[in-house]
């Protein structure tokens, strides 16, 4: 196929619930749609989920603009390909930037999977018909707000939830939820806010005794041998979600026996491929995977689910509802849960319309690049 347009929409919704991690504290979001057109008019979707800060990764929305307009667009209008997975081969010497690769690379599976009339998730090597939803909960200003969060998930249905943890907000919070919901599946993550002094290491061996299924992220991104240490000295699995952007990353890591659990973003491996690619490698060395999010609208949002479906994705991943996150999504129908079970679209491509009627109220700027 032949891509013969490309635009980028900066699109901005707001959020139901305030969300706040270690770093920072969020009431909308910002990301940017991608939209690739084939000779025929076939229209592909991708999202370029980077939030507008570099403090999950240095990318921010800015960035990503700046890098998919300049170097990534150009490189794929007027370009042929007949399988999504060479698209990524088209902008091999741009180091770096997977977030804003990340979208685009959706935007080609959508268009392929879309033309071929296959689902996206059959296109992706999917093999479940339904996954398995949890939900994250930010940081809370007190933890009787966290319980009434928790609360209202698993009336929801969630049979999983995750907790955002930083210094000084752990064992009190994470004991109260696990008092209040003795068999709720139960992880933390960190998003590597902790250091190596001795009372944070107290802290993290205290959460071991909560029975989580695990502590995500405890440490720095770069920090391996402090994630190796404490499995070494732990029984809760650490699951890595930062440290983790490249195939070689993860050798390195199993190596040095600095995870048991694998979290999948499709936007920081830099894609839908290399999501595939993590998880084949992750069940090579018998890690279970499971997707995580970054506050996906419903393009982002399908792709996740598509992924879910592979057969290493054994754990609950961040699919949740729309609705979590959205009164209103960017696509019909929005993605829903029921008792915290999505079911995987089987219609051509990501199995969502674009609602471009909504989309264009939201739209906060579009910039178009044609063959
Ligand atoms: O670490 O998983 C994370 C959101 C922004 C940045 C980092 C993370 C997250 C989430 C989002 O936890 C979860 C979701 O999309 O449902
Ligand atoms: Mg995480």
């Amino acid at each position: 196929m032949r891509v013969t347009h490309a635009s980028l929409h900066l699109v901005r919704l707001p959020l139901v619930h305030r969300f706040r991690t270690s770093s920072h504290a969020k009431d909308h979001l910002e990301h940017i749609l991608v939209r690739l057109t084939d000779e025929s008019g076939a229209v592909g979707w991708g999202e370029i989920a980077s939030p507008s800060d570099p403090f999950y990764s240095p990318e921010t929305a800015d960035t990503c603009w700046l890098v998919a307009s300049r170097y990534l667009l150009p490189a794929v209008v007027g370009s042929r390909w007949d399988d999504p997975a060479e698209v990524a081969g088209l902008w091999t010497k741009v180091r770096g930037h997977r977030f804003a690769k990340a979208g685009v690379d959706m935007a080609a599976w959508a268009l392929w999977s879309q033309s071929g009339g296959v689902s996206l998730a059959r296109a992706l090597g999917g093999v479940r018909g339904s996954v398995v939803a949890g939900v994250s909960l930010g940081i809370e200003p007190s933890v009787d707000d966290l319980l009434a969060e928790v609360a209202k998930q698993v009336e929801a249905g969630y049979p999983r939830v995750k907790l955002k943890i930083a210094p000084g907000w752990d064992v009190e919070p994470v004991r109260a939820v696990r008092s209040a919901f003795p068999s709720l599946s139960l992880h933390v993550d960190a998003n590597g806010a902790y250091g190596e002094s001795s009372a944070e290491l107290a802290a993290l061996r205290a959460l071991d005794d909560l029975g989580l299924t695990m502590i995500e992220q405890p440490f720095a991104p770069r920090n391996l041998l402090a994630h190796a240490a404490l499995q070494r000295d732990i029984s809760t699995p650490v699951c890595l979600d930062e440290s983790i952007e490249v195939l070689d990353d993860l050798r390195v890591a199993v190596v040095l026996g600095a995870l048991k659990v694998l979290n999948i973003k499709v936007s920081r491996m830099g894609g839908l491929g290399a999501a595939v690619a993590a998880h084949d490698l992750a069940a090579e060395h018998d890690i279970p995977v499971w997707c995580g999010g970054m506050h996906e609208f419903g393009i982002g949002r399908a792709a996740n689910v598509a992924l879910s479906s592979l057969p290493g994705f054994t754990l609950p991943s961040d699919v949740s509802a729309s609705d979590k996150y959205y009164e209103r999504d960017v696509v019909v129908p929005p993605i829903t849960a029921s008792a915290g079970v999505v079911e995987v679209p089987t219609g051509p491509g990501l199995g969502h319309d674009v609602d471009e009627d909504f989309l264009a109220s939201v739209t906060v700027r579009s910039t178009t690049v044609s063959a």
